[in-house]
């Protein structure tokens, strides 16, 4: 059993004191948040918001509650300027920006449409620095995350980090509620046999997103020769779990339906800070057309298509949008 806990793990890493109690105060923020996860149906709070309780009070859903763990916690760090949270329109700025101050981007609970039938949820998060004294530009292209991470909520919680050298994951022991190293140096298998898409949107999806499925479907007699396994949880978080485990692709691209709004998932808190963590273990990570770090925001919330994991696949999916846009 490991005794590395996050933050021996953390001190070791040289990174400036102040990042290291930010990431302190996030993993804090992930444990209370995995308790109210635990506790929601004791609390009544897995309804959903503006709902009305028989006292006639608003309730408050997690996503709310996990909101407000995170930004209570966080703000004890001296050096955190703001907050971009995907529950809050505005960007919250918490003190005047000087360069270095801390920004944090994330996604309180992630997949909670997964909380009513009581399966997995996390939180994703990202850190980048303001640029100069007086800066209050939260628009960075995600090559600029300082670190990335997210926290598990499954049958044990987990917070897997990348400060831009590696991935590690730390799982929450119970009872003392240490996060302990249990999986150093994640990495993403580069070959493999198992996609996750939400294939009810197959009428909406472009040539290029259809021919990869189908030829995933079609196994040994298709194009690839070989069978493929299909999964899809609804909850992002548990979904690049899984792929920076045993290896896969996940995809969630713009299509007829989705394009004009860019796509489902969100750029800042659920796109970079996936797509820093699957890059750090060898992955890969594209709107099959662009890295999905190198794109440059146009606004806080803003939706792009996602397709990151192992990069063999990442790259045919790649080569496939390149054939359609020809
Ligand atoms: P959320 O931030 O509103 O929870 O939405 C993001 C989630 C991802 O976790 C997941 O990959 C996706 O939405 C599921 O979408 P779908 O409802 O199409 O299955
Ligand atoms: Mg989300």
């Amino acid at each position: 059993m490991t005794d590395m806990t996050l933050r021996r793990y953390l001190t070791a890493s040289e990174q400036p004191a102040n990042l290291i109690f930010l990431l302190e105060d996030i993993a804090s923020a992930c444990r209370v948040i995995a308790t109210l996860v635990r506790e929601g149906a004791f609390a009544g709070n897995l309804g959903s918001a503006g709902a009305v309780n028989v006292q006639g009070e608003t309730q408050k859903t997690l996503d709310i509650l996990a909101n407000d763990a995170f930004e209570r916690i966080c703000s004890n760090s001296p050096r955190l300027a703001a907050l971009v949270s995907e529950e809050v329109e505005e960007v919250t700025w918490l003190k005047e920006p000087e360069a270095g101050d801390y920004l944090l981007y994330f996604d309180p609970l992630d997949g909670s449409s997964n909380l009513d039938v009581n399966l997995s949820v996390g939180s994703i998060f990202a850190v980048m620095q303001v640029e100069k004294d007086g800066d209050r530009n939260v628009l960075h292209a995600g090559r600029r995350q300082l670190c990335a991470g997210y926290a598990l909520y499954g049958p044990s919680t987990m917070l897997v980090l990348t400060d831009g050298t590696e991935v590690s994951g730390f799982t929450c022991q119970h009872g003392t509620g240490d996060f302990l190293l249990t999986h150093p140096k994640m990495q993403v298998p580069e070959e493999t046999s198992e996609f996750a898409i939400n294939t009810s949107r197959y009428r909406h999806w472009d040539a290029s997103i259809r021919r990869y499925v189908d030829e995933c479907v079609a196994g040994e007699e298709g194009p690839r020769g070989r069978s493929f396994n299909m999964r899809w949880t609804a909850s992002m978080v548990a979904e690049i779990h899984r792929i920076l485990t045993r290896g896969g692709v996940f995809l969630y691209p713009a299509d007829r339906e989705n394009r004009k709004a860019g796509g489902k998932l969100r750029l800042m808190y659920e796109a970079n800070p996936m797509a820093m963590i699957i890059e750090q273990a060898g992955g890969a990570a594209t709107t099959g057309l662009a890295p999905i770090l190198d794109i440059a925001p146009t606004g806080p919330h803003q939706r792009v298509p996602v397709i990151l994991g192992s990069k063999a696949e990442v790259a045919r999916l790649i080569a496939y949008h390149e054939t359609e846009k020809a």
